[in-house]
């Protein structure tokens, strides 16, 4: 594999999807700006372009709303994704900015280890300017994230959409959603197969094929939910009092453990402290990850709020604990064994969903394919714990992979052909860095 060549092409991919002083995921999928992949493309940026990695960072501020919560998406680009301004309508919450338009919900708080990486790329005199546009605003955000997230003072962050997970249709989130109780309009929809012309309106089923997105019917059901959280003006408190579906997600609570580690060297870059309340909520949440340990399953799942159980539908998110750091060697172990094992270790690891699973399917979005985001999370995690061998083995083959077939938004496991969306920023962007660690 020729690393400086596809490196050279990462970085063409990234000037090409770049829109002034931020990055789209892929234009003709995701024509506007995305809260983690911006954090993603930020972090490829800093080996090459600290300075425009700063901007992509700060541009994502614009979009944050005065109660803190920063928005899974900004709407910026042309028409194109059928869920835009109209959509969301997020002048409904007297939170949401005046000037621009934005979603009225959150995605995992990946901006903190962003900004860290950002930090440390930039020169010592970009640095106090940079950390003084930003801080404030992080430290909101996760103060947001325990105030209006986590209701029963655990210290684990309750999501309410998947949306806010990230990896969409990921296996625990469709079968929590599909027994979620019915509301208006989607149960006579459902009941009269009615989701199959919301095929017909698709954007995204015309530029990628359909049976590698997903289904209609939880399609249906995801823009049902936002709808709902529309009406009650992405209050969380509201939403959260009787809730369709809430969980207590894996990878958003492994991702902040991780985060609020970045947000607090950042404090003592700038030679600051902490709030006080904070400090109190990164340790609850360090501790809390292990309550998602299943025993006679020997691996993670991430939990149902309502229920109080866990929701053991198997997926990747059980190697996130490995990046938040915060498990200990021998759970660890635990985890590289299964990784290591056929279920999760085809030709090209990691499927999202193990291979052997009824929910698997390698072609379909976060149920089975490959995604250079989570390998980036499992290397860095098997780095961590010591398992350098593993995490250099998984950088070759994600590197590999990603020379052989593109830059694509995801892979096939087996074949590892390119799926989804071509020239696609985070596959880019993590390239970058992990041809960095690489060389
Ligand atoms: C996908 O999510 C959006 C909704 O937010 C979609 O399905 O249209 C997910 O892969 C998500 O993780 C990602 O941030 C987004 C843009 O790349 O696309």
């Amino acid at each position: 594999m020729d690393i400086a060549a596809n490196s050279h092409k990462a970085k063409l991919v990234l000037r090409q999807n770049n829109r002034g002083n931020w990055t789209c995921p892929a234009p003709k999928l995701y024509p506007h700006q995305w809260l983690w992949d911006s954090a993603f493309i930020a972090i490829g940026l800093a080996h090459h372009k600290p300075t425009e990695a700063a901007a992509e960072i700060m541009s994502l501020l614009e979009g944050q709303w005065s109660n803190g919560m920063m928005p899974h998406m900004i709407i910026r680009g042309e028409s194109g994704y059928w869920a835009g301004t109209d959509f969301w309508q997020s002048h409904r919450s007297k939170y949401a900015p005046k000037e621009i338009a934005t979603s009225g919900i959150t995605q995992p708080p990946m901006l903190a280890i962003a900004a860290l990486a950002v930090t440390k790329a930039l020169s010592q005199a970009d640095r106090p300017t940079f950390l003084a546009g930003v801080l404030p605003s992080i430290i909101r955000y996760h103060q947001w994230l325990y105030r209006e997230r986590c209701p029963k003072n655990t210290g684990l962050v309750v999501l309410v959409h998947p949306w806010e997970n990230g990896l969409d249709n990921t296996p625990p989130w469709m079968q929590m959603l599909a027994s979620a109780r019915q509301t208006g309009w989607t149960k006579v929809a459902e009941q009269l197969n009615l989701h199959k012309i919301l095929g017909l309106f698709r954007q995204d089923v015309q530029t990628v094929p359909s049976d590698e997105r997903l289904s209609d019917l939880d399609a249906m059901r995801c823009i049902n939910l936002a709808m709902i959280y529309s009406k009650k003006r992405y209050d969380s408190r509201r939403i959260l009092k009787k809730p369709v579906v809430a969980l207590e997600s894996l990878v958003s609570n492994c991702i902040l453990v991780a985060a609020n580690a970045a947000l607090l060297e950042m404090i003592e870059i700038a030679n600051t402290k902490p709030p006080v309340n904070l400090v109190e909520n990164i340790k609850k949440t360090e501790l809390a990850i292990e309550s998602f340990w299943d025993e006679k399953t020997t691996q993670y799942y991430p939990r149902n709020y309502l229920s109080g159980s866990l929701i053991k539908a198997p997926s990747i998110a059980t190697f996130l604990p490995l990046y938040s750091g915060s498990i200990s060697p021998s759970r660890a172990d635990q985890l590289v064994e299964l990784l290591t094992s056929p279920s999760y270790w085809p030709n090209f690891p990691v499927p999202s969903v193990p291979i052997d699973d009824p929910n698997f399917d390698d072609k379909l979005y976060w149920q089975g394919p490959v995604w250079a985001n989570t390998n980036w999370f499992i290397i860095k995690g098997l780095e961590r714990y010591g398992y350098t061998d593993i995490a250099r083995e998984l950088t070759h083959k994600s590197l590999g992979m990603i020379c052989a077939n593109g830059f694509s938004e995801y892979f096939s496991p087996f074949t590892g052909e390119g799926l989804g969306a071509d020239d696609f920023s985070w596959t880019a962007a993590l390239f970058l860095d992990l041809a960095n660690s690489a060389i």
